[in-house]
């Protein structure tokens, strides 16, 4: 076994702890490729990221690993709950920070004599760390710092006493293992250092770096599952590597160096891919994935009611139903119900957890979609809805920014409407009250609302 597969065991081991805490943080490692949903994940997001995962290291990859860029929501901790399965962990960020590059140089101490840096030269080294007891790093030594020594010596300027090397280090920039080399790349471009030092938060030696290493360091390798955009990928997903992309929403993909796997199906989730994948390979999940799996399918398609569903979301349900013998509509009802409603939810999760930008006829429109079990909660909400919509159309220069309420049980919505008061005039939907529309039976905004908007903006301009 060679010692990246050693690793990667290692890290396996560590993802199926049977009781670790589900919040835990991960730093990622250029061993490991992270299978990842969208921030503000949904279950669809989770599931597919924990299925996949689960199905390329069954096909044989190795170091294939799911995380999470945002908090489960109640309703996919509900599923994970029933299923036994722990969530994925958390990876905040993907960008390249100073602790990425640390290499641990053996250090030299302040008070040991100038020959113990010497010593170290002659085995190849190019700068040597000066760190104290401590660990506060004093700074480092050159060769050309250890030349200067020996001119002063040979000139006996030293008194013939041998300097220590705290005497002769030279300054070195010093960065912190948190912060992105992205945010220095400039600095250290026009530095006429070779090596930089880095410290941890409170000050401590980590290690050393090479400007070369600075300016191509080792990029985090994403698959990309249930997105597509940057925009709503983990934080410094544009500094990382996409290998993969599994998906079922529109495109918005950033170029790639390479060609890449790229699957984006119209089907009703990302779950019901991994799903077939599952199953056109003969390979029947445990419980736990396909538990999850189901979830992800159930809660996207709203239980097959919404138009975006496709027969192929039916056919994976039923074959995934059967692999954890589950009556799937009764269990989809539970799962829709168990999701929170708006009165526990923050006005940035309502108008910003599920948020899609559009331009029709030149127009900045912005649709958010929330769901919810019953439309009870939502009259106390809307002064304060309203206003933070007001404060959202303005910075951002919307003509109209819609807020979909949808009922996952009756398979009904509402909506909220805030701009241009012509474009809201020209809308064909019942008026409920100041800013309420009655969608009826619209629940999809990417097949229903937004060719109804479209419709509608074309003819009034
Ligand atoms: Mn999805």
């Amino acid at each position: 076994m060679t010692p990246k597969q050693e690793l990667c065991i290692l890290f396996h081991n560590h993802n199926l702890m049977p009781n670790a805490p589900s919040d835990r943080t991960e730093i990622w490692n250029s061993l490991t490729t992270y299978v990842i949903g969208h921030q503000r994940p949904d279950t669809d997001a989770i599931a597919s990221a924990l299925g996949y995962a689960w199905f390329l290291t069954q096909s044989g990859y190795d170091g294939i690993r799911a995380v999470r860029c945002g908090q489960p929501g109640e309703q996919t901790q509900f599923a994970l709950k029933r299923f036994g399965q722990t969530a994925p962990p958390f990876l905040p960020s993907v960008a390249v920070t100073f602790g990425h590059i640390a290499e641990a140089q053996v250090v030299v101490d302040p008070n040991a004599p100038l020959s113990d840096a010497m010593d170290r030269f002659s085995t190849g080294e190019q700068v040597i760390p000066v760190v104290g007891e401590d660990r506060i790093p004093v700074g480092v030594v050159t060769p050309l710092a250890l030349a200067r020594a020996f001119a002063r010596r040979l000139r006996g300027d030293d008194g013939g006493r041998e300097p220590t090397c705290r005497e002769i280090a030279e300054k070195v920039t010093m960065y912190k293992e948190r912060e992105r080399v992205s945010d220095h790349r400039n600095a250290v471009l026009r530095s006429e250092e070779n090596s930089v030092l880095i410290t941890d938060e409170s000050g401590c030696y980590v290690g050393m770096a090479e400007q070369k290493e600075l300016l191509s360091p080792p990029r985090a390798k994403l698959i990309l599952v249930d997105h597509n955009e940057l925009s709503q990928a983990v934080t410094g997903a544009e500094e990382a590597e996409i290998v993969a992309v599994l998906d079922h929403h529109r495109l918005g993909n950033p170029p790639t160096a390479a060609p890449i796997p790229f699957t984006v199906d119209p089907v009703g989730s990302t779950s019901t891919l991994v799903a077939e994948k599952c199953r056109d390979r003969a390979l029947e999940p445990p419980r736990s994935i396909a538990g999850m799996l189901l979830s992800g399918i159930l809660s996207d398609t709203l239980v097959f009611r919404s138009p975006t569903t496709s027969a192929r979301d039916r056919a994976a349900a039923a074959w995934l139903s059967n692999v954890c013998r589950l009556e799937m509509h009764q269990y989809g009802a539970e799962l829709l119900h168990a999701a929170s409603g708006l009165a526990a939810k923050s006005l940035d999760d309502i108008l910003d957890g599920d948020r899609k930008a559009y331009e029709m006829a030149g127009l900045n429109i912005s649709i958010a979609q929330v769901e919810v079990t019953g439309m009870q909660e939502l009259p106390a909400r809307i002064a304060e809805l309203v206003a933070a919509m007001d404060d959202r159309a303005f910075r951002e220069n919307l003509a109209l920014l819609c807020l979909m309420v949808t009922d996952v049980v009756t398979g009904e919505s509402h909506m909220l409407v805030r701009g241009s008061s012509r474009l809201i005039a020209g809308l064909p939907f019942a008026h409920l009250g100041e800013n309420l529309y009655d969608l009826g039976d619209i629940v999809s905004r990417k097949k229903q609302l937004v060719p109804a908007l479209v419709g509608v903006l074309e003819m009034s301009g």
